[in-house]
């Protein structure tokens, strides 16, 4: 069966003509008002539609995905401190090769500036630094500091482990440069801590004379060969002319 519009469209006009005129007034009111409410709202949907479509391209008005990562902290380009590095060098009279005992020693220090410079620790909070010794007996450590300290004079105290304290006057800190120390050798003689050299350090090494044992080297051995002997004993004797701890 084929389609025919003429004739469709005859048999429909033939159709309205067998309903009463009041009826067709109805009906034809009836299409007009479908008509009416259905084409703005066809519009519309085309419309928001679009404007959908339109805010998915470009990402505005809709809602923000919500990330799991939280933003990084933002970085200072200001140097952190310890950035720059001193570099320290000593010695320990008595050391004059790498000793039998050639383990790490600590030194505690701290400086106060001739010119203005930030003081590094106090006297009584001292900065604790550890030294590795060479095959020359000499100790070195880089020491990490602000920038604020470089360029500064300053008067550097050092007391060794057994020893007193080496006072080092009008010291220039100067970045990633060697400060050697060993024009003047830390003293040993102060096994007790106290501060000085007296009777009570000699007595400590008259108690362990000759002896090898680790507590008692580790009380009285001053040149660290690992033993306590007539040397250490001479090298406190040495230290009593000074006695106390220099400012
Ligand atoms: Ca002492
Ligand atoms: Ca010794």
């Amino acid at each position: 069966m084929v389609f025919k519009p003429a004739q469709s469209f005859k048999n429909v006009k033939k159709s309205l003509s067998k309903i009463p005129p009041n009826y067709r007034r109805w009906l034809s009111f009836g299409v007009l008002v479908a008509i009416l409410v259905a084409l703005p709202l066809s519009i519309w949907g085309l419309m928001t539609s679009d404007f959908d479509i339109r805010r998915a391209a470009t990402g505005e008005l809709l809602p923000t995905p919500v990330s799991s990562i939280s933003p990084s902290p933002s970085v200072s380009p200001s140097p952190s401190p310890g950035a720059y590095g001193l570099d320290l060098k000593l010695k320990f009279a008595g050391v004059t090769s790498r000793p039998n005992d050639d383990s790490d020693k600590r030194v505690q220090i701290y400086a106060t500036s001739h010119d203005g410079g930030p003081d590094l620790a106090s006297e009584n909070q001292r900065l604790s630094v550890v030294m590795k010794v060479n095959d020359n007996g000499v100790y070195h450590a880089e020491i990490g500091l602000p920038a604020a300290y470089f360029g500064h004079r300053y008067r550097l105290r050092v007391k060794g482990p057994k020893h007193l304290q080496a006072v080092f006057s009008d010291v220039l800190f100067q970045s990633d440069q060697e400060l050697d120390l060993t024009v003047q050798l830390l003293r040993p003689g102060d096994l007790n801590g106290d501060k000085k050299v007296d009777g009570n350090d000699l007595q400590l090494i008259n108690e362990r004379i000759f002896f090898s044992q680790t507590g008692d080297v580790e009380i009285a051995d001053v040149n660290f060969d690992q033993k306590v002997d007539i040397i250490d004993r001479t090298l406190v004797l040495n230290t009593l002319s000074v006695y106390y701890d220099p400012d």
